[in-house]
């Protein structure tokens, strides 16, 4: 097993089908793979910082903007070791949500013309460069699918973010996002997540078969 681990992100809105499709997509990766794969989350709930977030985002607690969005990366930068650690061991990872989700949310937010002045002001640029030398993924998967289909799929919840308005300029923004990955190189497949289970599911498999045994290549770096 010495080839690496494949680090495969699954990214989309609320709704989309994360959860379900990234647990489909572990349970595949290790039928017809050569090695454990692990899944992780971002947000992590479980650290002090991503407590943080959780409070944040059940509206228990008040932060900037600009302070939500830095604590979201440094939850991804506190997990950047044990994640470099999982794929030089040779174990896949699937992750649910990473640095576009960020992004997205973060810079739609200043797209929403009843945000505060200082919200306004935040440029897509800010928004990227805190997660800037992450560890790259061989693989986005972005769930695609509108706001108004992921409203039917039970109706959004408590959380802060889940709002129809909101839904809207973070699906805008991923596809901004997905047009400077696809420039840069960056493996990023999109995938129409209004389909039934099994067909999103069937597709998301017929991407990934090639990094199931493991990458050749280093890992590279998000955004440098
Ligand atoms: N956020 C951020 O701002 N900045 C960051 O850096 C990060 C995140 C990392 C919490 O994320 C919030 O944090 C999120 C972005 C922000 N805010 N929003 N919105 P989270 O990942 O913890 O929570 P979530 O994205 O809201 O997850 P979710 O609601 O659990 O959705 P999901 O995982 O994408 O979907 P699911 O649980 O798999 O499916 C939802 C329902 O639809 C469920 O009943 C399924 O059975 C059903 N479903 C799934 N697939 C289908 C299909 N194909 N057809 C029909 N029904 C389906």
């Amino acid at each position: 097993m010495s080839r690496r681990g494949a680090f495969i992100v699954v990214e989309g809105l609320d709704r989309s089908g994360k959860t379900t499709q990234t647990n489909l997509l572990c349970e595949h990766l290790s039928k017809i793979g050569d090695r454990p794969v692990k899944l992780i989350k971002f947000p992590d709930r479980t650290t002090p910082i991503g407590q943080m977030i959780d409070n944040y985002l059940r509206s228990k607690s008040e932060l900037d903007d600009h302070a939500i969005h830095l604590l979201f990366s440094a939850n991804r930068w506190e997990m950047r070791s044990s994640l470099l650690q999982l794929l030089n061991e040779g174990i896949t990872v699937i992750c649910d949500r990473y640095a576009f989700s960020g992004v997205a949310f973060t810079f739609a937010k200043s797209l929403v013309a009843s945000a505060p002045e200082s919200t306004r002001k935040l440029t897509y640029e800010w928004c990227r460069t805190p997660d800037a030398g992450l560890p790259a993924p061989d693989l986005i998967l972005f769930l695609d699918i509108s706001a108004e289909v992921a409203k039917l799929r039970g109706g959004y919840g408590d959380e802060r973010y889940e709002k129809a308005e909101l839904q809207q300029r973070v699906r805008e923004v991923y596809k901004r996002i997905q047009d400077d990955m696809q420039t840069s190189g960056v493996h990023w497949i999109s995938i129409n997540a209004s389909h039934e289970m099994e067909v999103v599911k069937q597709e998301i498999c017929s991407y990934v078969k090639d990094l199931s045994n493991g990458v050749n290549e280093p890992i590279k770096s998000l955004w440098l």
